[in-house]
């Protein structure tokens, strides 16, 4: 089969109405497709591992309904830490390192970046892991065009920046900020040259069609961003959304599925949630598309999927080597 040119694919102009209709095709034709566009655009070998560190937890201004640093919900079983020092945060990055990550996030409990002290910590850190030879990611709230200069010169390569949802659904989640907030913070950080790492959460209560009109926010900025983090909703006891029920793993292949196709050169990033699916659906998500995993044992707050499973999942990925077993006689 000969398949389409590259330039083809990258699409500015996908409708929701399209996207929905991606996502609720048969599954198998779904994940067939979405299995093309990603032999066709990446070596789906390169699964990339990240690794992800707060390094300052919680006491955050946000009422974001989902998570566990917002000051707003004072149920939640969560110990407040100023930000790190930055010797910790470079150790932990080479740890990170030597147990196979190349690319290692920082996230901060801030509304917004100021500049100061704190901000200057972050960019000697930034500085710190790319001269361990690793990418570097960070997420820290809203910035303006200046601050994400300055974290583009100390040499970050891609800021984290979720729309997390559909601009019709968002206001259920967070009322502290507005989409606009959101996607000013994006334009700021596409001005100063950085790549964009932007996704969502799914599992809030949001329909499909909220799912997908975020993948058509997405597809509308150009360049598409490079990184897209999909995540299914951690229910933490004490937020708002602590009693939710955990998505269907088979909703979590569509949605990267649909991803996929509709933003066919990003990485697409098997985010949150991972822990609750199985290897095997861990496995089916990666044939729909997905091409890079938070690696080691903690998210920001909450546990990741432990290192022996780890171990176990890339074990299954790899070649074997039957050649070496003796035949049954
Ligand atoms: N304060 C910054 C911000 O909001 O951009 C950065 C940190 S924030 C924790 C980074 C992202 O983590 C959020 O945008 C959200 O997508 C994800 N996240 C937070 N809590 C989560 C949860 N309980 N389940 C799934 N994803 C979550
Ligand atoms: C993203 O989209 N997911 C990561 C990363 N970007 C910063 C964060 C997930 C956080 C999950 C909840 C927690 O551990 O606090
Ligand atoms: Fe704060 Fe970010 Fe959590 Fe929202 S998601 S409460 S902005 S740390």
């Amino acid at each position: 089969m000969t398949y389409p040119e590259t330039g083809q694919f990258l699409r500015h102009d996908w409708t929701t109405d399209e996207i929905v209709a991606i996502h609720d095709l048969p599954l198998l034709d779904l994940i067939a497709r979405a299995n093309r566009v990603h032999r066709h655009f990446h070596d789906v070998g390169d699964v990339q591992k990240a690794s992800l560190l707060s390094i300052k937890t919680g006491g955050c201004p946000e009422d974001c309904a989902y998570c566990p640093q917002s000051a707003h919900y004072r149920e939640v079983h969560l110990d407040k830490i100023d930000m790190m020092k930055t010797d910790a945060v470079l150790a932990a990055a080479a740890r990170a390192k030597a147990a196979g990550a190349d690319r290692f996030c920082m996230g901060a409990a801030w509304r917004n970046v100021r500049d100061g002290a704190g901000f200057d910590a972050v960019l000697d850190m930034v500085r710190g892991v790319r001269a361990l030879g690793m990418e570097a990611c960070v997420t820290l709230g809203m910035l303006n065009e200046s601050q994400a200069q300055r974290l583009q010169e100390a040499g970050l390569t891609a800021y984290n920046h979720n729309l997390d949802t559909s601009p019709e659904f968002y206001p259920n989640i967070v009322t502290t900020r507005t989409y606009e907030d959101r996607l000013a913070t994006l334009r700021a950080v596409r001005a100063a040259g950085l790549q964009m790492c932007c996704g969502g959460i799914i599992g809030m209560g949001e329909s499909v069609r909220d799912r997908a009109s975020m993948l058509h926010i997405l597809a509308g900025f150009d360049p598409h961003p490079e990184s897209v983090p999909i995540n299914a909703l951690v229910p933490v006891e004490g937020t708002p959304l602590g009693q939710q029920t955990r998505i269907d793993p088979i909703d979590f292949v569509r949605m990267i599925a649909t991803t996929r196709i509709v933003l066919p050169a990003a990485r697409v990033r098997l985010s949150a949630g991972r822990s609750a699916l199985s290897r095997e659906a861990q496995i089916l998500c990666m044939v729909a598309g997905a091409n890079s995993v938070f690696y080691g044992e903690a998210l920001l707050t909450t546990p990741n999927v432990t290192e022996n499973e780890d171990d176990a999942l890339f074990a299954a990925l790899a070649p074997l080597s039957s050649a070496q077993t003796p035949a049954h006689s």
